[in-house]
């Protein structure tokens, strides 16, 4: 493998390295010429050292403040559990450095107030959040379609995501926190408009699960530019992992299509293969949304992902459809003006 140049590289400190977090440690590591990982740390300090071993010399710290403040650490990947999101973020705004947050951004409304305003307050955009389906080439490709403005207007999103599995005993708020995120920064994303209203239901798929389990949700959202988004998110589908995104114009729609395009006979069958999880789907993603992350630093330019905006909007969706789920009515949204920061 070739070294990289220690004095043009990015040196890149990862927080969290999990299953996630050796993945974008790896990524870094393997596939951008312009950064290198200086520091990793986990509270598992076993799985960081073996994760620093992949990654040529990377320093295994033992606390992720010292990381953050390591004057040998240009940049942030969080990838630790999501209740640390918001104040490891905080801390990198405090010192100065950009920061790449897995989503979501914070856990509560509280939180991603917090962390926008303090980002309004210093005047620069250093945050950028993890939502990667932006990077995923066929999301991209549904994107330039309904943007390019030939299907007419933009009227509904529909989603689809399918997890195999999850924990037993998962309620319908962990999954509008940690999974359904995603597809509503899709939501806003692709239709580009604020969501205004939502209103979600949710089931228990198997009696065998724990009886507060909600595994399967059904979430409507209305939008600031008359358009509509109905989706479903579903953690035990058991057959494997699944994203779909349509948009619905007026003159046509537009849907991702399979990201495996092998047909695989055999058994009597014709058959694409399905990912298993997240990280085999979006593997192209995570390593488009880390390359750019990187050009965006060095190049002293904004990141074309999500921002400290979307992942506060993120936020403000999911609290508002914790509140739905709860009250089994339609919840409206308080949207605050968006910052000129953010414009
Ligand atoms: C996970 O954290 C992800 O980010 C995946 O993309 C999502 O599909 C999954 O539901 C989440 O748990």
């Amino acid at each position: 493998m070739e070294t990289k140049n220690d004095s043009q590289t990015l040196a890149v400190g990862v927080i969290g390295t999990g299953g996630m977090g050796a993945r974008h440690a790896l990524n870094l590591h393997r596939a951008v010429g312009n950064a290198r990982v200086a520091a990793v740390y986990d509270l598992d300090q076993d799985r960081a050292r073996q994760v620093a071993g992949m990654c040529g010399q990377a320093l295994v710290l033992e606390d992720p403040e010292r990381l953050i403040n390591d004057p040998h650490v240009d940049a942030v990947v969080i990838a630790s559990p999501d209740d640390t999101h918001a104040r490891l973020t905080l801390a990198c705004l405090q010192a100065g450095k950009p920061v790449l947050s897995e989503k979501p951004l914070a856990t509560t409304i509280e939180d991603a107030v917090r962390v926008l305003e303090a980002e309004v307050a210093l005047g620069q955009r250093l945050i950028s959040v993890g939502y990667m389906r932006r990077f995923d080439p066929q999301h991209a490709a549904v994107k330039l379609i309904v943007a390019d403005g030939t299907l007419g207007r933009p009227l509904l999103f529909k989603g689809v995501h399918r997890n195999a599995a999850v924990p037993h005993g998962i309620t319908g708020e962990t999954i509008l926190i940690n999974s359904a995120g995603h597809d509503f920064d899709s939501t806003r994303w692709l239709l580009g408009g604020e969501a205004v209203e939502v209103f979600v239901r949710g089931l228990r798929s198997r009696a065998d699960l724990h009886p507060d389990t909600k595994d399967l949700l059904l979430i409507e959202m209305a939008l600031t530019n008359d358009s509509l988004a109905v989706i479903e998110v579903y953690v035990n589908a058991d057959y494997g992992y699944e994203v779909s995104a349509e948009v619905v114009c007026q003159r046509g729609s537009a849907i991702t299509t399979l990201a495996d395009t092998v047909l695989v006979r055999a058994e009597a069958q014709r058959a694409h293969p399905i990912p298993k999880d997240w990280l085999a789907r979006f593997q192209d993603a995570y390593v488009a949304e880390v390359v750019e992350w990187v050009d965006s630093i060095q190049e002293g330019r904004l990141f074309r992902g999500a921002n400290t905006w979307d992942g506060y909007m993120t936020m403000l969706i999911t609290g508002s459809c914790i509140a739905s789920f709860r009250s089994g009515a339609v919840t409206s949204l308080k949207v605050s003006d968006k910052p000129t920061l953010y414009q």
